[in-house]
């Protein structure tokens, strides 16, 4: 492959594409896809009570990590912010980071970089890669698709099978809930580690998957638990963590690897917290104790539709799987789609009643959404289903259908997926009603343990339940009682019960911050009512640095 000819002192500068996110441009950007995980796809009929936060890039921080040259990220630039950028230093190659959605905005930014810094190499990757004639939408040099540490590598003429260095990421920033900022401390958030990109089980829609060449491949950063366990031993003390939020879709299917991390664990009596993505397939490899000696706490599974054949879903009841997880304090995020093949007007309803009757923590509501790379894209390409004209913006699973759907409307998908957001949030109630009941389930559970870590770790994060979730549940109590009755007494009763376990302590907190909470909650659904939206800070960080 070509390399750059300055090699490794070439100057790279590594971007995301230019916010701001939540509204509606000419860019791509649209207010009902900001740059939020809950608030777009998970908590969004939620109101005050949805959980607002933002994920770095981690893509580019991976690449920044693991190449020698000088190299800057500039992470939810402004279009100023990057138009600065690139005349205030002298950059030799200009990475730009993006998925589908954003291609208006790569093409935009290819624009500017020929314009404002000409000398400069153009290289683009993410997602966006895999959009069938994209050389021909944007102004590039470089399209990379699939994995890009190794890629950028080679370009810059260094080894890529070098060991991955993993930067110690802060999982989350700007971390919002009824109205108030949460602490970003290490304490209170985690760090994220990715031990792969891709996943062997190769779902016909899912582009993750696809990208990373498809059913029965993926690309491991990390083979062994040894190495794994390392790695998070380092970040740990770097950053303090003892919560991580492990960025593999499918962690638990690689068992021998989580159980060598759970044998060093153990030895080093590590309490740690661990959120992980799992296939209902791969969890059941497990018994709820490894689960929990692992430190398994938050747990993202696919749930898609009893009815959709999907392999990792075969022989399991995810009911009974959903509520024997939550009986042991792993709180649950059940991800379901909506427009299947089988789904029609009139089973759409009762299918949108089974996922939320799992009762999960969060529910992730997606459309069933052909994306090009995917099997499922090749399919209805070929059947003629796409629809011609929709622009790729709109193309993100939350909006309306991008393909003909024998028996719904496109108008009607979106009614649907609104309608299952609503109905999950008005039968279950708050999310964060829901992990204060999961979190009780494992304390009772768990809080006389013989493992020690375990025990830890279940105290850990039950000094948050008798203090700040209690006087939330407080507030949640009376703001539901307007949506459900029936909810809102199940809300008090859980506070009472929290209170008898933690006695005075969350009495007063209730009494005292609880006020306070409904108070901030009403003030932030009058703001949200009245159109605020949030966005991403400008991050910009500099690798291998000298000014020029
Ligand atoms: C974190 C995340 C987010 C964060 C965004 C963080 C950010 N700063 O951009 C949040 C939660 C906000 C988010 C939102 C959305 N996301 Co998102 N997100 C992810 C997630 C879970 C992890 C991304 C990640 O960091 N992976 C780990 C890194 C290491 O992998 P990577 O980013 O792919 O990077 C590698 C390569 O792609 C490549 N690469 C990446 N950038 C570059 C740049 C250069 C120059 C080069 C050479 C190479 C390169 O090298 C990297 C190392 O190998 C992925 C799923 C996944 N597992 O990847 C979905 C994913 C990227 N999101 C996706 C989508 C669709 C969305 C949303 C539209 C929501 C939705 N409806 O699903 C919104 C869009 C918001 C917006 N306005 O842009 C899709 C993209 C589909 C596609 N084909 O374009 C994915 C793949 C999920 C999925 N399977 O559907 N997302
Ligand atoms: S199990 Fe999940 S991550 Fe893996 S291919 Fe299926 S949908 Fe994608």
């Amino acid at each position: 492959m070509e390399t750059h000819p300055k090699g490794a002192r070439a100057r790279v500068l590594l971007s995301s594409v230019f916010g701001p996110y939540a509204q509606d441009d000419e860019f791509g950007s649209r207010a009902i896809n900001p740059m939020e995980l809950y608030q777009n796809q998970v908590t969004r009929a939620q109101g005050p009570f949805s959980l607002r936060m933002f994920h770095r890039s981690w893509g580019i921080m991976m690449i920044q990590s693991n190449i020698s040259a000088p190299c800057t990220v500039l992470d939810f630039p402004t279009r100023k912010d990057f138009a600065r950028e690139l005349a205030t230093q002298r950059y030799d190659i200009v990475g730009i980071s993006s998925i589908i959605v954003n291609v208006g905005k790569v093409k935009e930014m290819c624009r500017m970089v020929r314009k404002l810094s000409p000398q400069s190499v153009i290289v683009v990757g993410g997602h966006v890669a895999a959009l069938p004639g994209l050389e021909n939408m944007i102004d590039a040099d470089h399209i990379v698709r699939g994995e890009g540490i190794s890629w950028m590598r080679r370009y810059l003429g260094e080894d890529d099978t070098a060991p991955i260095h993993h930067p110690a990421i802060i999982s989350a920033l700007g971390t919002r809930m009824m109205g108030v900022n949460l602490p970003n401390g290490p304490d209170s958030t985690a760090a994220t580690i990715i031990p792969s990109v891709g996943c062997p089980m190769g779902c016909n829609f899912c582009t993750t998957s696809a990208f990373f060449g498809g059913k029965g491949k993926f690309v491991n950063f990390y083979n062994t638990g040894d190495e794994l366990f390392d790695v998070m031993s380092r970040i740990e003390s770097e950053l303090g963590a003892h919560s991580f939020f492990m960025m593999d879709e499918n962690f638990l299917l690689h068992r021998p690897r989580a159980m060598r991390l759970l044998e060093r664990m153990k030895e080093a009596k590590k309490s740690w917290a661990l959120s992980v993505f799992a296939s209902a397939n791969a969890i059941r490899k497990y018994t709820m104790q490894e689960l929990v000696e692992l430190g398994v706490s938050w747990l993202w599974m696919g749930l898609e539709s009893p009815r959709s054949g999907y392999a990792k879903l075969q022989g399991t009841d995810t009911l009974q799987l959903t509520r024997e997880l939550r009986e042991h304090g792993i709180r649950v995020l059940g991800s379901t789609i909506v427009g299947l093949e089988h789904h029609t007007p009139d089973n759409m309803a009762q299918e949108i009643e089974y996922a939320v009757s799992h009762g999960t923590d969060f529910h992730q509501f997606m459309l069933y959404t052909p994306v090009p790379g995917t099997p499922l894209y090749q399919e209805i390409k070929e059947q003629g289903r796409l629809l011609e004209g929709i622009d790729w913006a709109d193309i993100h699973g939350q909006d309306k259908f991008n393909f003909r759907h024998a028996a719904i409307s496109r108008d009607d998908s979106k009614r649907f997926l609104d309608w299952a957001f609503w109905r999950d949030f008005e039968r279950n109630g708050p999310s964060v009603y829901r992990i204060c009941q999961t979190m009780l389930q494992g304390w009772k559970r768990y809080k006389n343990d013989p493992d020690e870590r375990v025990r830890e770790r279940v105290h850990r994060e039950m000094k948050k339940l008798g203090t700040g979730y209690n006087a939330a549940l407080w507030t949640m109590e009376r703001e539901f009682a307007r949506i459900n009755r029936d909810v809102s007494q199940q809300i008090r009763a859980l506070r009472r019960e929290v209170e008898k376990e933690f006695g005075v302590v969350s009495r007063l907190a209730s009494n005292l911050i609880g006020p306070v909470l409904l108070y901030t909650t009403r003030r932030e659904a009058r703001r949200l009512a009245a159109g605020k939206t949030y966005e991403p800070p400008t991050i910009i960080e500099r690798r291998n640095w000298a000014e020029v």
